[in-house]
């Protein structure tokens, strides 16, 4: 049984659109989820940019392992060839890291238009990402010091919006959401947990289910203790009953518990987890 069901002609038509607005820009911000960042990840994103230089940021990276996290940083920018850096969205302390990078990555076709005879321009640059990823507030917070939009430009789709982050820096405002298009059903429950798809997509008691399965596996004892299990069967049932999660008749109310586990994860009061794993991830 499938566990995600995808729609192919809205993929087609997000892919459009993001090759649009791809298509005006010189530098892309890719952003992934730290929790996940081989699932949240889009394997056609080379294809899709051709030659445009990326920027990739882990973000959400107060909710993931620290550890795994600086192997990942590492492990990306060795695969990809991209500077790549961590980041969370309420914190500010990586803002001059993006904003120096991306135009150092953007100086080349600046320097391409000079060397043909044409006026240097700002780099123009989009946010790219899975959806929840953190796309918004990352938009938000490279806008934060200038809420000044400059308009349409000539040449480019009129609907564009642009705001002007300083002189050589000109960033689309919104983002361009990649795709959910997974034939990997372990990505995909992967990208369930972090709540990128929408909920009626999927079952929740099997989402939460295989959660479990994943979390015992990467860090045992974690879920016996954080729900204070007596012994180590972890499951829907035995969380609900151990809450007093019940249904008339008695039995173990395990939607409800589905729903507060993965809530529990989401909101990081599970601790710091990674759910890709370095080692087995670079291992396949
Ligand atoms: N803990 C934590 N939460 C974050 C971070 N970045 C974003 N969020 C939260 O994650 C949720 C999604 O963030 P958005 O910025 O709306 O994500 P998005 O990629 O624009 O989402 P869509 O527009 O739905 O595709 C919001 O509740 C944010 O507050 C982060 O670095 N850490
Ligand atoms: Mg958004």
């Amino acid at each position: 049984m499938e566990f995600i069901h995808w729609y192919p002609g809205h993929i087609a038509k997000a892919e459009k659109k993001l090759k649009e607005q791809l298509n005006i820009v010189d530098v892309v911000i890719e952003v992934l989820d730290a929790r996940i960042p081989f699932s949240s990840s889009y394997p056609d994103i080379q294809k899709l940019l051709r030659d445009k230089p990326r920027l990739i940021l882990l973000n959400k990276s107060d909710l993931a392992d620290i550890e795994q996290t600086q192997k990942w940083l590492k492990t990306i920018k060795e695969m990809t060839k991209c500077p790549v850096i961590s980041t969370m969205a309420n914190d500010n302390k990586d803002l001059s890291k993006i904003l120096n990078k991306v135009a150092e990555l953007g100086q080349p076709k600046i320097a391409a238009l000079v060397k043909k005879g044409l006026l240097p321009r700002a780099v123009r640059v989009m946010v790219v990402g899975m959806p929840n990823v953190g796309k918004s507030s990352i938009i938000n917070k490279l806008i934060k010091k200038s809420k000044a939009k400059t308009g349409a430009k000539a040449g480019v789709t009129r609907e564009q919006q642009w705001v002007r982050i300083n002189p050589k820096l000109d960033l689309l405002d919104t983002p361009g959401i990649i795709p959910l298009k997974q034939d990997d059903q372990i990505k995909a429950y992967k990208l369930a947990y972090v709540d990128s798809i929408g909920e009626n997509a999927y079952d929740v008691e099997a989402a939460a289910s295989m959660f479990i399965t994943d979390i015992n596996q990467i860090y045992p004892d974690l879920l016996k203790n954080y729900y204070n299990l007596d012994d180590n069967v972890v499951t829907l049932e035995t969380i609900a009953l151990k809450r007093n999660w019940i249904v008339s008749g008695g039995n173990p109310d395990t939607k409800r518990c589905a729903q507060n586990i993965l809530n529990d994860f989401r909101s990081g009061r599970l601790g710091r987890l990674t759910l890709d794993i370095y080692e087995q991830q670079i291992s396949v």
